[in-house]
Parts: structure tokens; sequence; C-alpha cells
């Protein structure tokens, strides 16, 4: 699939950009044209028209030049969530599967993964997507998603297109990997890619935007709030229409497993009395107040996600009678939206998502000396926007507990908590739960750990009972072996 090359575009009448520039404060980005070849000018142009350079003066004043306050909301309470026991707090997980699994087999539904961000806490060169994330196959996590949807298109006999957001740092690279491997098996009719829009990266101390080179200007993809925009205008919600795409399951590219369509959550998402059918999350219990993940919450009658930095601290330490988390729903970025819900916004003009400020150490330009500076401190701001802030644009939307074993796997650190090695650990852990559940021996150490490393690929199954009917028989497991299945 291609995405759509119609947009109209911005002028790089020199003269034009010179003005939007004065009248944005930013005419130091021309700072090096005269000395640029031309092929350079004509890219320099082309980038600086293609920003929105007449937004910037208020994003300075309000997120450069003062960090901006979040204020809590006053009636501030956990968000409500169908529980992972459902014998705990009863809801009919059978119905909902059924739901789910109609509207899959019926091609209502299609996977999006949102693989624009730079993971540079992972140490990779390269886009995250092609880090090698499977535990024994040492497979892709693209591949990985891949093979998920391989195995639910047997499953419901039917196609499901797969999106995905790159940005236009890793475009290239990630489609480039996809061709050669063949799209993993996939059709590529059924794969598109699209790059979401970028932010000028911004001077910390002056809010002036920054020069990567003297013909670049420094950006930043502008997060994964992005989305909701970059699948409107590169033609994806369109595609997704003609093809009769209802829902959207939205994951994140760190995950190797995720269940890349989940009919319970879908179901839910597109049939519990209490949703709107418009925009649904995942949850997994906190594992400690201190854990760095967003936080579900309701607050001014809507459902939101507040980040662990904008929560305080006392408020994540808070206990219930039995001794956990009152503010227990961590989110692990998980979402169904609806077709219409992301056009509603997407084409609505005065809709737009609250951006977030990072600080960073940016590389870029003197330009008294015109020489590269690679900073050992933060010197710059990015502005991001999340797309977890579309939720209180919902009417109602409703919140699904997952078992973080079961599901959350992330691949973000190169070493410690969420990393390569912890992923590795816990996609063995949970795939010792299915065999065991299989009636198979999984050799333990003496903690208790497997003492082995097991993957099974979700071509093969997404669950236990799937698993039941995939396992050859009299399989068994030696102690230290590596076993793919
Ligand atoms: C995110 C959540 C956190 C928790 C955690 C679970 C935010 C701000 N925090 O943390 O609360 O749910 O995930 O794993 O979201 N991405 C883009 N474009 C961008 C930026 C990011 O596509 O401009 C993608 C990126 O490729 C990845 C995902 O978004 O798939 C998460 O990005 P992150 O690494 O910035 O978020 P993280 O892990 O800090």
């Amino acid at each position: 699939m291609s995405p759509n090359t119609n947009a109209p575009q911005p002028s790089t009448d020199l003269a034009d950009i010179r003005a939007r520039l004065a009248a944005s404060g930013q005419s130091h980005l021309l700072h090096f044209y005269d000395q640029l070849p031309a092929s350079k000018r004509a890219a320099l142009l082309a980038q600086i028209a293609s920003l929105d350079l007449e937004s910037l003066p208020a994003l300075i004043e309000g997120y450069v030049r003062r960090a901006p306050k979040f204020e809590l909301p006053r009636d501030l309470k956990p968000a409500r969530f169908y529980a992972h026991d459902a014998s705990r707090i009863p809801w009919d997980r059978e119905k909902f599967r059924h739901v789910g699994e109609t509207l899959i087999r019926s091609g209502k539904v299609a996977a999006f993964v949102v693989a624009g961000g730079q993971g540079s806490r992972l140490g990779y060169d390269g886009p995250k997507g092609c880090f090698q994330g499977g535990a024994v196959s040492g497979k892709s996590l693209f591949q990985i998603f891949a093979d998920n949807l391989l195995g639910a298109m047997d499953r419901y006999s039917v196609r499901v297109p797969w999106y995905i957001m790159t940005s236009p740092l890793n475009h290239d690279a990630t489609v480039d990997f996809f061709q050669k491997h063949g799209f993993f098996g996939l059709s590529s009719r059924d794969v598109m890619f699209f790059p979401q829009g970028v932010m000028p990266s911004l001077d910390m101390t002056s809010g002036r935007v920054l020069l990567s080179s003297p013909g670049e200007v420094a950006t930043n993809p502008d997060g994964h709030g992005g989305a909701i925009r970059a699948l409107h205008v590169s033609g994806a919600l369109a595609n997704m229409k003609s093809r009769g795409v209802e829902h959207v399951s939205y994951f994140q590219v760190d995950n190797p497993c995720v269940r890349v369509l989940d009919p319970v959550f879908l179901g839910l998402h597109a049939a519990a009395s209490d949703s709107s059918a418009e925009m649904s999350s995942k949850m997994v219990p906190k594992a400690s107040p201190e854990e760095k993940v967003g936080v579900f919450c309701e607050g001014d009658g809507k459902t939101q996600v507040i980040e662990y930095s904008d929560l305080p601290m006392d408020l994540q330490r808070e206990r219930m009678p039995d001794g956990s988390l009152r503010f227990i729903a961590g989110s692990i970025a998980i979402h169904a939206l609806s077709v219409d819900f992301i056009e509603r916004l997407a084409t609505d003009k005065s809709f737009a998502l609250p951006y977030h400020r990072a600080e960073k150490k940016i590389p870029h330009v003197d330009l008294e000396t015109g020489r590269a500076v690679t900073p050992d401190a933060n010197n710059g701001v990015k502005l991001e926007r999340f797309v977890f802030d579309a939720l209180p644009m919902c009417k109602a939307s409703i919140l699904l507990e997952t078992d973080r074993v079961e599901e959350f796997a992330p691949i973000k650190n190169a070493s410690g908590a969420d990393s390569p090695a912890s992923s590795r650990d816990l996609q063995t852990l949970r795939a010792s739960r299915w065999l065991a559940s299989c009636g198979v021996h999984v050799p333990t150490r003496s903690d208790g750990q497997p003492d082995c490393v097991i993957e099974i690929s979700p071509r093969t199954a997404t669950c236990p009972e799937e698993l039941a009917r995939a396992l050859p028989s009299g399989f068994t497991i030696a102690p230290g072996a590596k076993v793919a299945l």
C-alpha cells in the first residue's frame, strides 16, 4: 500500500520563507544559507517550508521560557477497569470474545504499530522494530508482529491490514527492512508505512530552533500523538475505510508479547455498555508506586492517563484496605480506536492534543562559529504529543486489566529493567506457564525460575488453549534447553 502524496505543498519561495521566519522570530535558520550549495539550499527551504512556524512563538512562550504547570483534576480518582480475574468483579469474557472474533473475522479490524520513536535508550542504531527481540529465534520485533498477524489470518480466514507509523528519520530504513525480508510472508498490499510529523527541536534557554547542520533544521518526531493527524494526512484512514475497517488495534514497537489482535479487548471496546467504542485501553497493575508508567485515572468525568511525573508521589503511594495500590492502573500503551473517532479528531480544525516538554541533549551547530556541538548536558527541548491524551475526548472509555507476564515484556533499555534480557526472561516465563497448563514439565532452577529459554511464536499459539492443540505429543524440555516453538 502506498501513502497519499496529493497533500498540498507549502511555498518554498525564499522571500515567503524569510517573511515567515521573521514573523516567528527564527530568521537565524537561514544564517548559513548563502554559503550552501544550490541543492542544500533547496533542501533547507523545503524543510523550513514544511514546519508549522506560525505556532512556534506561543509554544516557546508556554513550554520553553517557562515549564508548563500540570493541573490535577479536583475530583481525581482511580479509573475503573474490567478485572483480569472476572470472578472477582464478574463480567462476561466469552460474550466479548465472540464479539471481537466476529469483528476480526469480518475484516473490520486493522493492526497499527507506532514505530516512529528514536529508541535512543536502547542504544540500537536503526528502527527499533528491526531489533532482534525473539528470546530464542532472534527474530526482529517486526517479524514477531508479522507472525502474530499471519497466525490471526489463518485462525480467522481473513486478511488483516497492518499500518506502520514511522518517522522521517527511520522511514526508509523501515521500508527497506520489510522489502529485504519479503514482508515476512505478508502481502505488501496489506502493509502500509507512513511517516509521522516532526517538530523543530528548541534551544532550552533562548527558545530558538536549533540547526543540526548548516543546511538542516534539528527536528524530532512529534510524539505518538502525532499518529492521529498522520493517519489522516497519509491516506491511511481513507485506506482503512475503503477496506471496511472500523477499529484499529494500537500497540508500541517495543513489546514482543503484545497480542496484536485480542478479541476480548476488541469486543469490550466495541460492545461494552459503558464504552462509546471510540478509544479503549489495557492496563497492568503497577509493580510499585515508583514504576515509571502513566496511570489511568478519572477526573472531570473523563478517563485519562496521568504521566507518573505529574501524579504526586503521596497519591501514587496510597493503598486500599487490602494493601493494593489505590492508583494501580499502569498504562502499557495498548489501545483500540475506532476509525470514526480518529477521523472526527483529525478533521476537526479545533482539535489539538496538548504538548509535553522533554529536556534532551541535542547535537547542533553553533551559529557563531559554524562548529558542530555535541552537548554533555541537556541543552534543548523537544515537544511531543501523546496519543493517550485523546482519551478525555471520548464520550466513554473502558479499561481492561491484563496480566503483566502475559502481555508486557518491553525492550527499552540496553540492560536492567525493560531490556532484551528482562524481555527474554518474561517471554520464557509466559511460555513456561502455557506449557505447564498443557501438562509439560518445565525444568526450574533452585530459585524457582525456568531453567531454559523458551519462545512461542504467535503463529504457533497466542494462548494456552491454542498451544495445547499445536504441541507435538510427548513434548519435553531438557534443563538448560533453548526451545523455539
Ligand atoms: C510509554 C508510555 C508509558 C508506558 C510505556 C509502556 C509515554 C509518554 N509513556 O513510555 O506511560 O505506557 O510506554 O511501554 O507514552 N513513538 C512514535 N513516535 C514518537 C515517539 C514515540 O512512534 O514520536 C513510539 C515509539 O516508537 C514506541 C512508543 O511510541 O513504539 C513509545 O515510545 P517511548 O519509548 O517514547 O515511550 P516510553 O517507553 O517512555
